[in-house]
């Protein structure tokens, strides 16, 4: 029996709702205890309200190796002495079973994730669309969807000083061309965006970089990305993805704040918006609630790279999300900033390298399924409480009065308010900010 024909997967039925008759211990032990796709959250489909997505890269194509150590997973498709384009086709066979097995609605890709790289280019992008076609059949007959496309501008040693913010000219022309035929696939999939991450957009030393000039080159880039995009009647939103280091030691999409100051120099803050990843916020020093709310504030939430770090660790460890207060947080300020939009929960996650058995792919995502389910439940209670909302309003109450609303309408002078706090002889006493208050009150939604 070739390996081709033997499944993957011990399980064969995808994955039910169970409820409350789950049990660790049952004898099948993948049911979902809390992700039931048809119940109603604050008036949609959870399935609605979270989209998740699985992505190829961290699930299909690396094998587990680390800096210290090779493969551990040994995935058929990665035989050695195989067939590239058999084996890229197998991969995908097997990716759509993980989607049906978890009932995942999207999922997400780079082109070099599902295709391998030819001798030319031409031939790169022709192994991509061809299986983009066997993509288009499976997305058609499991009615699964495509959350986000994008090109790997990180990986060949071509781009090792940067793709768009590359010395060489001729690597940003390369680079074009590869993200031409990334969107071009994405929409001929009908992808509901398209996300730019910067792997090697940044620097390892100054001595060798001049910032301006290659900040001018991605702002270039980026709005090459956009005429593009409008040329070709994409109707999917284009993202940027931050993250602060890693690979390189600077980089220039460091966090929401930097990009939206970076989008708004080279007049992008209408046409991109960010995809924020868990453990990019909190290698850039920032908490995931933070770097939501901030981008919902400056009007450029994206979607979401749902993940998790390790606390310990300086590096992208992407793990599964496990942690129900955090991504509980997280959703609260999603749904309160209007939801995920054309944005989704892609697991940007990956096994831990001892976890090789085929079934662990399941188990990772369906858990994570799960946590972020009862997750949105905790945020619906939180908003339907309202209590937090309104201690929030409390707070700020004063500025809807009419000394705040005079200051906001800017017609105060300091001269006009000096005036005032002697006139009226102002000393406004402190207020409590009642954080322990709040932090309980979030707990007793747990
Ligand atoms: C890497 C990024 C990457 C993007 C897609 O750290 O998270 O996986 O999500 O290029
Ligand atoms: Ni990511
Ligand atoms: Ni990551």
């Amino acid at each position: 029996m070739s390996s081709r024909s033997k499944p993957f997967f011990s399980l064969r039925e995808p994955l039910r709702f169970e409820g409350q008759k789950w049990k660790p211990s049952a004898k099948r032990p993948l049911g979902y205890r809390w992700y039931d796709a048809d119940r109603k959250v604050l008036g949609q489909r959870m399935e609605d309200q979270l989209r998740f997505a699985v992505c190829y890269w961290h699930s299909f194509v690396w094998p587990g190796s680390d800096p210290f150590g090779g493969d551990t997973f040994e995935r058929p498709w990665h035989a050695p002495g195989g067939d590239p384009m058999a084996q890229a086709l197998h991969k995908a066979d097997v990716a759509f079973d993980l989607f049906r097995l978890l009932r995942t609605p999207y999922f997400t890709f780079h082109d070099r994730d599902i295709a391998p790289e030819g001798r030319t280019l031409a031939e790169s992008n022709a192994n991509v669309r061809c299986v983009g076609e066997h993509f288009a059949k499976k997305m058609q007959a499991s009615g699964v969807r495509l959350l986000w496309g994008t090109a790997n501008l990180f990986s060949h040693r071509r781009y090792m000083a940067g793709a768009a913010t590359n010395p060489d000219p001729e690597v940003f022309a390369y680079a074009a061309a590869q993200v031409k035929n990334a969107l071009e696939l994405t929409n001929d999939l009908s992808g509901a965006n398209y996300v730019l991450w910067g792997g090697r957009e940044g620097y390892e030393t100054l001595l060798n970089t001049d910032l301006k000039r290659e900040l001018d080159q991605l702002g270039r880039f980026m709005s090459l990305v956009v005429e593009h995009k409008h040329k070709i009647g994409f109707a999917g939103t284009i993202l940027i993805e931050p993250k602060p280091g890693e690979p390189t030691k600077h980089q220039y999409d460091f966090d929401v704040a930097t990009v939206y100051g970076f989008l708004r120099s080279y007049g992008l803050e209408k046409e991109i918006k960010v995809n924020i990843e868990q453990n990019h916020a909190l290698l850039a020093g920032h908490t995931f609630e933070h770097e939501i709310a901030l981008a919902q504030a400056l009007g450029v939430f994206g979607s979401i790279d749902m993940n998790r770090g390790d606390e310990l660790l300086g590096w992208d460890t992407d793990q599964f999300p496990n942690n129900l207060p955090q991504v509980a947080l997280a959703l609260y300020h999603v749904l309160r900033g209007g939801g995920l939009g054309t944005g989704g929960l892609n697991f940007d996650a990956k096994l831990r390298r001892q976890s090789i058995d085929p079934d662990d792919l399941i188990v990772g995502h369906a858990h994570a399924m799960d946590l972020c389910a009862r997750a949105l439940l905790v945020a619906e209670t939180m908003i339907d409480d309202g209590e937090l909302a309104k201690q929030l309003r409390a707070r700020y109450s004063g500025w809807d009065g009419k000394l705040g609303r005079a200051i906001l309408s800017g017609k105060q002078t300091l001269a006009d308010l000096a005036a005032r706090v002697d006139r009226d002889k102002l000393d406004p006493p402190p207020r409590s900010g009642r954080q322990e208050h709040l932090e309980a009150l979030l707990n007793n939604y747990l």
